[in-house]
């Protein structure tokens, strides 16, 4: 019975929100507003939603613009990251230990980290990365059960597939390659995370070695949680290609070749049809045609280093972090 006596429980009908989050900053807005675009069109009209953006300087236009994408049945909520010991921590360890040209130099993909610790409201969660474009519903991902598993995520086709990024992970981390999960897309029991104080032992990770790795997040997420995760369908976190499988549910425009940067990579028409309802579509055309070669170049370094440093970690005899005290 609603106090409002609108016919409808806003007790009941807030329990069954469906909370997702992204964590972006200026530089991501435009491409999230893509993602957010596909997300709201593959809602259950039945289901309500509400789209939690994470943030570190993010403009007024910016939050304005995004603000104003709010459908009947998506809202859309902003929180500003605030200053902490533990992000004292992330922001030493990315000024000292990864270079400024590095994919992972930025202290925006820690955010996600933080979820758990910051929304005690939530017990369970969707994470996605902003390079992403939903093809179905974000409420059925939701749904899966994780038993007694912490989060779930797909195990990562670039570890599988590139041979020093399978060395790294196997020789410098100890995980098999097969058990590596790709950090953009996550399904997570926050009350679980909580539990596990997953921040601070993220942060002690970082504080007690000395090490400088490949993707920091996504490693210390697999090394604090393995054992505890789910493996996720491919099709929840698909890389583009010419030809998507049967059931293809989300699309993850992962580290190179963004659709706003070059012409003809594969499906890129879904993120630019995404694109197209949001008030970003004009700045997206504009990021594309002001990539220049210069950039281009300097993207493929980027690609080249990171495997390179990979191939240089995988010769590790031994894992390079290692803690007793797994739980
Ligand atoms: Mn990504």
């Amino acid at each position: 019975m609603s106090i409002f006596n609108t016919g409808i429980n806003p007790l009941n009908k807030f329990s069954k929100v469906v909370p997702v989050f992204l964590t972006i900053s200026n530089d991501y807005a435009q491409y999230a507003a893509a993602a957010i675009n596909s997300l709201m069109k593959h809602t259950n009209p039945e289901r309500n939603y509400r789209v939690i953006i994470l943030y570190d300087r993010l403009s007024l236009p910016n939050r304005w613009r995004l603000r104003n994408m709010v459908t009947k049945n998506c809202a859309i909520e902003f929180r500003k990251m605030k200053f902490n010991v533990h992000l004292q921590i992330i922001r030493t360890y990315c000024a000292t230990k990864t270079g400024t040209g590095d994919f992972f130099s930025k202290t925006v993909y820690y955010y996600r980290a933080f979820i758990a610790r910051l929304f005690p409201l939530y017990d369970k969660a969707v994470y996605i990365d902003s390079d992403t474009i939903l093809l179905d519903d974000i409420g059925k991902l939701f749904d899966i059960d994780l038993g007694d598993k912490v989060i779930a995520a797909r195990v990562d086709p670039k570890v599988t597939n590139v041979p020093e990024f399978k060395g790294y992970v196997e020789n410098a981390l100890g995980i098999p390659a097969s058990e590596y999960v790709n950090s953009g897309v996550l399904l997570m029991d926050l009350k679980k995370l909580r539990k596990l104080h997953y921040i601070t032992r993220m942060t002690d990770l970082m504080k007690d070695f000395d090490v400088s790795l490949v993707a920091p997040d996504q490693d210390y997420l697999n090394l604090i949680l393995q054992g505890k995760i789910m493996k996720l369908d491919d099709n929840w976190n698909l890389e583009p290609a010419e030809e998507l499988p049967k059931g293809a549910k989300l699309l993850h425009f992962n580290l190179f070749n963004k659709p706003w940067h070059y012409e003809d990579v594969n499906c890129e028409e879904y993120f630019w049809n995404a694109a197209k309802g949001t008030g970003f579509y004009g700045d997206l055309w504009r990021t594309r045609q002001g990539f220049t070669d210069e950039m281009r170049k300097k993207d493929h370094e980027k690609v080249g280093a990171l495997i390179a440093k990979a191939g240089e970690l995988a010769k590790a005899k031994e894992p390079i972090i290692k803690f007793g005290d797994k739980n």
